[in-house]
């Protein structure tokens, strides 16, 4: 008998845009997984909500942000693709989990502390309650593996706990899910401060590379990245910088760590090596920024798609919904 496939979900928040840290992090492995698995790819639009936004240009960003999702290879023939709003089981389920996870376990997270710090106007209960958003996005599908970056590894941890606690209390409901991160690119670094993450709401759009960037702003920003004294072409501790872009290149180009350092080992210095990634970086996105401009423009291809991936979605997303509100006790006539 064939095993079931095993199911796959993530998410991207439509802010600002796609980084070569979301792309390495997260969407390169999304696409490998189109081929093995089943996989739910959608625009977490609810979540960016957690803060302040402009209607018009939120719109635009989140349209924006589905048109690259196809560019850069996630396709409706192999996974099911939408807008989180559009499938309203997933804010359904985020209550019921709301009541059964504790205040404690939210505040603790270090994402709601950061963004509180970020955002001290505005702390508002959808920042303190994004993981429990979080937790019913995943486990509404009986996803099994979750591909993300470090950075979201604490949140999986809580969806986890979450589904236990509810298998135990009202009886097996959910998949327990796992996180899938990546061995290489769970965490790119800032272009500008090699030391902390590469982030798409940075003030500087020197600190990121966006997938649909332009090939002279990509090189322009590689060469100015910041580096590290010396001139070895090696990952150390003690040089940041030249780690994260051997990083980068290793992943852009499919190549381990020590590849990449034996390849540079005799180059010249630090700017030819930047100017390599920078090289690298702007070949591999060059098709996703075509397809990209292809797709934007196509408003009714867009619409097709979304709408058929929130159907799909919905139909899978109501069976689990069911099944958690007949445990709880609500009554289904
Ligand atoms: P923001 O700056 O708005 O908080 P972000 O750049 O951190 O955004 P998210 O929407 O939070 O992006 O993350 C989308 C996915 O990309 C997640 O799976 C996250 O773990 C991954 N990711 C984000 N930044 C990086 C990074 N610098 N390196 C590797 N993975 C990343
Ligand atoms: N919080 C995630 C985005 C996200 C997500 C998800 C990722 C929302 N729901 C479900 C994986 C599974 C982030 O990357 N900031």
């Amino acid at each position: 008998m064939e095993d079931k496939k095993k199911i796959i979900l993530s998410g991207i928040q439509p802010t600002g845009v796609i980084t070569l840290g979301n792309y390495i992090g997260a969407v390169k492995n999304w696409k490998q997984m189109q081929e093995q698995f089943d996989c739910i790819y959608f625009i977490a639009d609810l979540h960016a909500l957690t803060v302040k936004r402009e209607p018009q240009e939120f719109r635009q960003t989140a349209l924006g942000f589905f048109a690259q999702y196809l560019a850069m290879g996630l396709d409706p023939e192999k996974s099911i693709l939408y807008f989180q709003s559009h499938v309203h089981q997933h804010a359904e389920l985020q209550w019921i989990l709301n009541c059964n996870t504790y205040v404690g376990e939210t505040a603790r997270m270090t994402q709601f502390k950061d963004k509180s710090q970020k955002h001290a106007d505005n702390i508002n209960m959808g920042l303190m309650d994004y993981p429990v958003l979080m937790a019913a996005d995943i486990l509404l599908f009986q996803t099994d593996l979750v591909p993300v970056g470090i950075d979201q590894k604490q949140h999986l941890e809580l969806a986890r706990d979450i589904a236990i606690r509810f298998n135990n209390r009202y009886g097996e409901t959910f998949t327990v899910p796992d996180a899938y991160i990546p061995n290489l690119g769970a965490k790119i670094n800032s272009l500008q401060d090699p030391t902390s993450k590469m982030s798409k709401s940075d003030p500087d759009p020197n600190a990121y590379v966006s997938v649909i960037d332009d090939e002279a702003t990509i090189i322009k920003k590689f060469k100015r990245a910041v580096t590290d004294s010396g001139n070895e072409i090696c990952v150390r501790e003690d040089k940041p910088g030249i780690s994260n872009l051997i990083t980068i290149y290793a992943a852009i180009e499919d190549k381990s760590v020590s590849e990449v350092e034996s390849e540079f080992s005799s180059c010249s210095g630090y700017g030819a090596f930047k100017l390599a990634v920078g090289e690298a970086v702007a070949a591999k996105f060059r098709p996703i920024r075509e397809d990209y401009q292809r797709y934007v423009k196509d408003k009714g291809y867009l619409e097709q798609v979304a709408k058929s991936g929130a159907e799909r979605a919905a139909y899978l997303a109501e069976k689990t919904l069911r099944k958690v509100k007949k445990r709880v006790g609500l009554i289904s006539f």
